[in-house]
């Protein structure tokens, strides 16, 4: 039986991950952080059989004892504060966690692995925002980096640590720069999300309208049970490398809002939308869009879900949870 560990294991792409291992025989366990985490609970329903341990990704000392009682021979560092607008506020609890955390748990990794650094598989989670203001349209695994936000320069020191630890030490370390991915356990500060719960709620009456900031910003949105499989098979290969993961179509909040409304029946949303500043960025990542090209030819992965599919299945889902609520 493999072992993996998982860091993140309460985010959105952990439970998917926890899951897509389960299924595929691995033991798993998750990094958990806190001493009264409330998302402990819904990980024990979804991954009843994942051993959770307790740790921060900022103190390296839980990482190296976790790294001991889990003996993983996969690593997947999926642990970051991860909402690009909350970086801006707290901009040096981001560094410590979404970027030196990466160093933490490569240097945990490697010294675990001793003298066979390859033997143990390390994935990182980098993310599209590191391509922030683009330099070219789509984006692949060599295009320039420029990030926009606190969030994404902590992102770029986590993605140049894992090559630089890869072409250091030899360790079987790979990158995943992820483009947005979305799911009905995306949390609900992030934009997709933040409509879906909100048109579900219209449509039930519990809620008039919605606030929003840029519509015009542009995303290139998959689904997340998509994505998590993109991460394993980036493990599975004999050599360790970067991936571009993205869908190649790129969608703006307006397309969003037009999906997710359509799907209710209402048309026009203009009455139900309105404007709020504090929802806009000091720095804006206006156009992304990513060419998984070599994802495809290599890892043989490709997205199944569309934007379409995507977001009906958000409303679908986020319809249920209100009506649930309504009953408990
Ligand atoms: P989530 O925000 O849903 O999950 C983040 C996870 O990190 C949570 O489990 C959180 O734990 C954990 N975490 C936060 N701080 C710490 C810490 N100090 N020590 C240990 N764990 C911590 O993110 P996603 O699942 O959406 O994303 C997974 C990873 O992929 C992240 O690194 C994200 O930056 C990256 N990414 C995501 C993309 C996306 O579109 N979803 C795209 C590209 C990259 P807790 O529940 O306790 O807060
Ligand atoms: P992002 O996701 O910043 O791309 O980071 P988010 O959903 O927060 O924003 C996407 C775009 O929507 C615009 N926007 C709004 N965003 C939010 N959250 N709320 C609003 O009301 C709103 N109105 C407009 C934003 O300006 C932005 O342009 C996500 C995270 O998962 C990161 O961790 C990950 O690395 C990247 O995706 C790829």
């Amino acid at each position: 039986m493999k072992r993996a560990l998982i860091t993140g294991i309460t985010g959105q792409d952990g439970m998917y991950l926890g899951e897509l291992l389960d299924r595929k025989g691995y033991e798993v366990y998750g990094l958990v952080r806190g001493q009264n985490n409330p998302k402990v609970a819904e990980v024990r329903d979804v991954l009843p059989n994942a051993k959770l341990l307790f740790g921060d990704l900022t103190d390296l000392g839980s990482l190296l004892r976790v790294m001991e009682i889990a003996a993983p021979e996969e690593v997947y560092n999926l642990g970051a504060i991860s909402f690009v607008a909350h970086s801006w506020e707290n901009a040096g609890m981001t560094t410590d966690v979404t970027g030196k955390g990466v160093l933490n748990m490569l240097e945990a990794t490697r010294k675990l692995a001793g003298s066979d650094p390859a033997s143990i598989r390390f994935y990182q989670a980098s993310s599209s925002e590191m391509f922030g203001k683009v330099q070219e349209v789509p984006q692949k695994e060599s295009t320039l980096l420029w990030p926009r936000s606190p969030y994404g320069v902590a992102k770029v020191f986590g993605h140049y640590m894992t090559i630089n630890y890869r072409e250091s030490y030899g360790m079987h370390a790979s990158s995943g720069i992820l483009f947005n991915h979305e799911s009905p356990r995306r949390g609900i500060e992030f934009v997709t999300r933040k409509v879906t719960t909100a048109v579900a709620r219209i449509k039930l009456g519990k809620q008039d309208s919605l606030t929003m900031g840029n519509l015009e910003a542009s995303r290139d949105w998959g689904y997340a049970g998509d994505y998590v499989d993109a991460m394993w098979r980036m493990l599975q290969q004999p050599a360790a490398d970067d991936y571009v993961i993205a869908t190649g179509v790129t969608h703006t909040i307006r397309d969003l809002l037009d999906v997710a409304f359509a799907h209710i029946g209402i048309t026009d949303w203009a009455d139900y939308v309105s404007y709020d500043k504090q929802y806009e960025r000091p720095a804006e990542v206006d156009l992304l869009i990513g060419d998984a090209t070599k994802a495809k030819d290599v890892l043989g992965w490709e997205p199944t879900v569309d934007f379409t599919e995507l977001i009906t299945m958000m409303v679908d889902s986020d319809l249920e949870l209100q009506r649930t609520a309504d009953r408990d």
